[in-house]
């Protein structure tokens, strides 16, 4: 397990030093300021290698950029309007750079309009630590009443539009817009930052759009894509849906193992891959990420290692960012099956038998309280939840 760590760029406020204090052995990272369907150039590419490799006092940090996260798929190749067959282009031109640079893991998402979702960046949990939450009473409350979408009624069952009404009804105007901007802005490597009227013109573009059509545009895009990453030598991976639930409406088509069984086998390819996040498809109490590392084990490139504890019952519902060795998924279970996986790709002589994962997430402790740092991605309580990682690799693999 090669244990890597992102990085949002030079502007991140933890930088390369801290990085190598933690004990990271390699880089994630993309090229956040490429608006999303460009190419990436190859010198932009060398620059942020060169930035990596380099420490703050100009001495080498013996760290390299080992997996791209993300190389974002425009929301014209989700829907395949406008310029979605010149943006194909440019992602494979990417592709073509990324490798010449010597990388071979790219992660992207298929999630329509928004990437990762939260209505809480700093929620307090009992040992007095924040972290990231998903209120699902809140997100319906934002839908309803913000929004104010015509077809949220129906996507609410009547306890729940009630509960959201007086959820929404006690909250000041600062909430209200705090709740907004969370939801929409966009959290740290989200492709897009959008206003809510960019929002509400995307929903009108999905309209019509079903999870069949939406999952045939993915198969699409990877029949595209994977010949280009095959002959390259890049393994492609796909993040799952975070919340792994469909949202406001549009459909979200890889948030179950049966979704990434169904993809893998659309386009068999060593470079048509799985981003395995513990956290996003952890929130569902129906995936059992140790059963889904074992099932999808030959196809993960791409590890994000981190916990949530549910806080309701449905497939649908509230959770917040544990610690990541508490929270609802065996965390010793997955590392113990991550090791399995290893072991079978070193037998059949695999030279990807090293996954990548990176701690993900991590809760705001101790001196992350009062260093501002992007939301879920503090020094500290990443560098903690590595640290508690380790410890359980280095147990299970002992003789
Ligand atoms: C959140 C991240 C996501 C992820 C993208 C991958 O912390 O895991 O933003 O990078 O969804 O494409």
């Amino acid at each position: 397990m090669r244990q890597t760590w992102r990085w949002f760029g030079p502007h991140d406020l933890v930088s390369i030093d801290d990085m190598l204090q933690a004990g990271v052995e390699g880089v994630v990272t993309a090229l956040h300021h490429v608006p999303t369907g460009a190419v990436w150039s190859r010198e932009e590419i060398a620059e942020r290698q060169r930035q990596i490799a380099t420490r703050v006092d100009g001495s080498p940090s013996g760290l390299s950029w080992e997996v791209v996260e993300s190389l974002p798929v425009s929301e014209a190749i989700k829907q395949q309007t406008g310029d979605w067959r010149a943006h194909l282009d440019a992602y494979r031109e990417s592709l073509h750079h990324i490798a010449a640079a010597g990388i071979e893991v790219v992660c992207y998402n298929f999630m329509p309009v928004l990437d990762w979702t939260r209505t809480d960046l700093a929620y307090r949990v009992p040992s007095g630590a924040t972290c990231m939450r998903f209120d699902f009473i809140d997100f319906a409350a934002f839908d309803l009443f913000v929004l104010e979408r015509v077809d949220a009624p129906a996507d609410y069952d009547e306890p729940t539009r009630e509960e959201a009404a007086v959820r929404f009804a006690g909250m000041d105007d600062a909430r209200r817009d705090q709740l907004a901007g969370n939801v929409v802005t966009g959290l740290p490597g989200a492709a897009e930052s959008m206003s809510m009227d960019d929002v509400r013109g995307h929903l009108a573009q999905y309209d019509g759009l079903s999870a069949e059509m939406l999952r045939k545009h993915l198969i699409d895009f990877l029949s595209e894509v994977v010949p280009t990453a095959e002959t390259l030598g890049v393994r492609l991976c796909c993040h799952p849906d975070d919340p792994p639930f469909p949202l406001l409406g549009l459909p979200r088509v890889m948030s179950t193992l049966l979704d990434y069984a169904h993809v893998v086998k659309a386009v068999p390819s060593p470079a048509n891959g799985v981003t395995l996040c513990s956290g996003s498809l952890g929130a569902r109490p129906d995936n059992d990420l140790p059963a889904m590392m074992t099932a999808l084990g030959p196809h993960v490139h791409f590890l994000h290692l981190r916990n949530v504890t549910r806080q309701s019952h449905g497939i649908r519902g509230s959770f917040y960012e544990a610690e990541h060795l508490a929270g609802d998924t065996d965390m010793v279970a997955g590392v113990a099956a991550v090791l399995a996986e290893e072991a079978r790709r070193r037998g059949e002589g695999r030279a990807d038998h090293s996954i990548p994962f990176r701690p993900d997430h991590g809760q705001d402790i101790v001196d992350d309280l009062t260093r501002a740092a992007q939301p879920g991605y503090p020094l500290v309580g990443r560098l903690k939840g590595l640290a508690e990682l380790r410890g359980v690799m280095a147990a299970l693999s002992h003789a």
